[in-house]
C-alpha cells in the first residue's frame, strides 16, 4: 500500500473539552480540519503491529465521510484492522464494548453527543483508550498540543467501503471489518440483567415508551425491547435513526424531550418512559406523570442494585461527579462502601474502575453507568430500572417517594443559560471569584455560607490534579450552589448552575424543586450577577 503524506498547517482550536473535539460541521469541513486532529490522535500514540482500532459514530450527518476518511488513515498510520460498525453506527457504550470485548488499541467514536446534528449543525470526535474509556486528559493534552505544531498527515488511497454490507475486506495487510452494531452490546445487556422478568412485566398491563430521538439508540431498542424483552412496537417512538435527528435536539430532558414529556403528563400516560440521546450514552427516566432527576436514579439504581443479576454480589464502592447531587453518598454510606467525587466528564471514572474501586457511577447531566463498559450508558440505565420495576413491583413513583423516605430527599435542579457571550460568561465567573475571601459567614436569609472555592481533584490512582472544576458555594446546612462554564457546547458559552438542597421531612416531599430552592435560585443570580452581566432574565433550560 502506497502511504501518502500530505501537507498540513495546524488549526489552533483542536483542543478537546469535557468529551472530545466538538465543532460545527462546516469547521470539520474545512480541507485538512478532520485529518489534522485524527493524525494528532494517532500520533499520540505507539501503534503495534497487528494493532486493530474500533470506529463508528451516532450516524449525524458527516458520519459517513469522516468514516472513510479515518479509515485510510488508520491504514497508513500502521493499524491492521479497522473494525467498524455497519452504515459506520456504534453507539458510544457498544462502542466502549467492543473495544474491551475485542481487545482493540482504543477506537474513534464520532458524535457530538446531545447536540443537534445537521449541515448547520455539529460534530465531534474523541479518541476512547484500550480500557474503552474517553482518554484521559493527559493524553487529550498531548493531542492537542500535537495538533498545534502538525506538518503532515497519512493516508493511503484506498477505495471506498461498503459500510452497509457486513463482513471482511482485505486491502493487502490491512482490513476492514464491517460489524454488527447491535447484537454484541444486546448479549451484554441480556447477560446481567433479568430478561424474563422484564419480560412477564411486559405481559402484564405493564406499559412502556422509549424515545430514541431519531438517535443511534432506535436499532438497539428494537432489538431489545421489542425482540428480546417482547415490548409491543408502539412502545418505541422516535426510534427511525435520521443523520440530523429529525431536525430535533436529541438532548433527553424535560426541555428537548417535549414530545414524551407531554405523553407521559398526558391522559393515557405509561406506567414507564425513557429517552436516550443522540449517540446512547445518556438517559431520562420517568414514570406515570413524574420525572426521577439523574442524581436521584443513581442513588436509585445503587440501593437497588442487589435486585440485578449483575451486581447481586454487592458494589465496590459508586462514584458521583461533583455537581451531582449526594443523594448516592447517603446510600454508600449506608452501604459501608465508598463513594468518590470527581469532576464533570466521565473519563474521570475510568481509573476508578480499572482499579475496582468503583463498581457504580453518574453524572446529573443524564448519565449514569457502571463497569461493563467504561462510558455511561443510556439503555443500560433504563433497564437497570426495569429490572428493580419489574422486582420490586411498584411504580416508579413509589420507588423514588420511598427511596426519599428512608435516606432523605436531595432536591435537585439546573438551570442552564446558553449561548452567553465568551466575555460575559467569564465575568460572570470572575466575580464569582472575586467573593472567595468575603462570602463565607455571610448569611442570606436561611442559608449561611460555610465556604466556597474552584473545585480541585487528585485522582486517587494515578495522583494526577485537575484544577479549575466548578465553583462551589457551601452553606453551613448543608446545600450547596455550584457554577460551572459546560464544557461541549459549541455557541458562545454556557453557563450551568447547579442547587441542592436537602430535605429530611417527608412532609415536604412532594414539593416541586423549583418551589422548593426558589429562595435559592434567587441567592445564585444574587451572588452571581448573571441577569446584570449577560441581560438573560431566564435560564434556556431547567432540568
Ligand atoms: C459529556 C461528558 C459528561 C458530562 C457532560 C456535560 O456528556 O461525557 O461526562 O457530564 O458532557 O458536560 P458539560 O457540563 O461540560 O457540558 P456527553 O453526553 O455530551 O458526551
Amino acid at each position: 500500500m502506497q502511504v501518502s503524506l500530505i501537507s498540513t498547517t495546524p488549526f489552533l482550536d483542536q483542543k478537546p473539552g469535557t468529551s472530545g473535539l466538538r465543532k460545527k460541521v462546516k469547521v470539520f469541513q474545512q480541507a485538512h480540519y478532520l485529518e489534522n486532529f485524527v493524525q494528532s490522535i494517532f500520533d499520540s500514540l505507539e501503534i503495534p503491529a497487528g494493532a486493530v482500532l474500533t470506529l463508528g459514530g451516532d450516524g449525524r450527518y458527516y458520519n459517513a465521510q469522516a468514516i472513510q476518511t479515518i479509515i485510510k488513515m488508520a491504514a497508513a498510520n500502521g493499524f491492521s484492522k479497522v473494525l467498524v460498525g455497519r452504515g459506520g453506527i456504534l453507539s458510544t457504550p457498544a462502542a466502549s464494548h467492543v473495544i474491551r470485548k475485542y481487545q482493540t488499541l482504543g477506537g474513534i467514536i464520532l458524535s457530538a453527543s446531545h447536540n443537534p446534528g445537521g449541515p448547520d449543525d455539529d460534530f465531534g470526535i474523541k479518541y476512547n483508550t484500550p480500557n474503552g474509556g474517553p482518554a484521559p486528559e493527559k493524553i487529550t493534552e498531548a493531542i492537542f498540543s500535537i495538533s498545534k505544531a502538525i506538518q503532515q498527515y497519512q493516508l493511503v488511497d484506498l477505495p471506498a467501503i461498503n459500510l452497509n454490507q457486513l463482513g471482511l475486506t482485505q486491502l493487502d495487510s490491512f482490513s476492514v471489518e464491517v460489524i454488527d452494531p447491535v447484537r454484541d452490546y444486546a448479549d451484554l445487556m441480556e447477560s446481567m440483567f433479568d430478561f424474563a422478568a422484564i419480560r412477564a412485566l411486559f405481559a402484564s398491563s405493564f406499559s412502556i415508551k422509549f424515545d430514541g430521538m431519531h438517535a443511534v439508540t432506535g436499532p438497539y431498542a428494537q432489538e431489545i425491547f421489542t425482540q428480546r424483552l417482547g415490548a409491543p412496537a408502539t412502545s418505541l417512538m422516535n426510534c427511525q435513526v435520521s443523520e440530523t435527528f429529525g431536525g430535533g435536539h436529541p438532548d433527553p430532558n424535560l426541555t428537548y424531550a417535549e414530545e414524551l414529556v407531554k405523553i407521559v403528563y398526558g391522559s393515557n400516560a405509561p406506567d414507564f418512559a425513557a429517552a436516550s440521546d443522540g449517540d446512547g450514552d445518556r438517559n431520562m427516566i420517568l414514570g406515570k406523570g413524574f420525572f426521577v432527576t439523574p442524581s436521584d436514579s443513581l442513588a436509585i439504581i445503587a440501593a437497588n442494585a442487589h435486585l440485578i443479576p449483575a451486581y447481586k454480589s454487592g458494589l465496590a464502592g459508586v462514584a458521583r461527579s461533583m455537581p451531582t447531587s449526594g443523594a448516592v453518598d447517603r446510600v454508600a454510606q449506608k452501604m459501608n462502601i465508598d463513594c468518590y467525587e470527581t469532576p464533570t466528564g466521565w473519563k474521570f471514572f475510568g481509573n476508578l474502575m480499572d482499579a475496582d474501586k468503583v463498581t457504580l457511577c453518574g453524572e446529573e447531566s443524564f448519565g449514569t453507568g457502571s463497569n461493563h463498559v467504561r462510558e455511561k450508558d443510556g439503555l443500560w440505565a433504563v433497564l437497570c430500572w426495569l429490572n428493580i420495576v419489574a422486582a420490586r413491583k411498584q411504580s416508579v413513583e413509589a420507588i423514588v417517594k420511598a427511596h426519599w423516605a428512608e435516606y432523605g430527599r436531595n432536591v435537585y435542579s439546573r438551570h442552564d443559560y446558553e449561548g452567553i457571550p465568551t466575555e460575559q460568561a467569564n465575568a460572570v465567573m470572575a466575580h464569582l471569584k472575586a467573593q472567595f475571601d468575603t462570602l463565607p459567614s455571610r448569611v442570606f436569609g436561611r442559608y449561611t455560607v460555610a465556604t466556597c472555592d474552584d473545585f480541585s481533584y487528585t485522582d486517587p490512582v494515578d495522583g494526577s490534579v485537575s484544577h479549575g472544576q466548578g465553583i462551589r458555594v457551601l452553606f453551613q446546612c448543608g446545600s450547596r450552589i455550584v457554577f460551572r462554564l459546560s464544557g461541549t457546547g459549541t455557541d458562545g458559552a454556557t453557563i450551568r448552575i447547579y442547587l441542592e438542597a436537602y430535605e429530611p421531612d417527608v412532609k415536604q416531599h412532594h414539593l416541586d424543586a423549583q418551589v422548593a430552592l426558589a429562595e435559592m435560585i434567587q441567592l445564585a443570580l444574587t451572588l452571581s450577577q448573571l441577569v446584570e452581566n449577560t441581560g438573560r432574565n431566564a435560564p434556556t433550560v431547567i432540568t
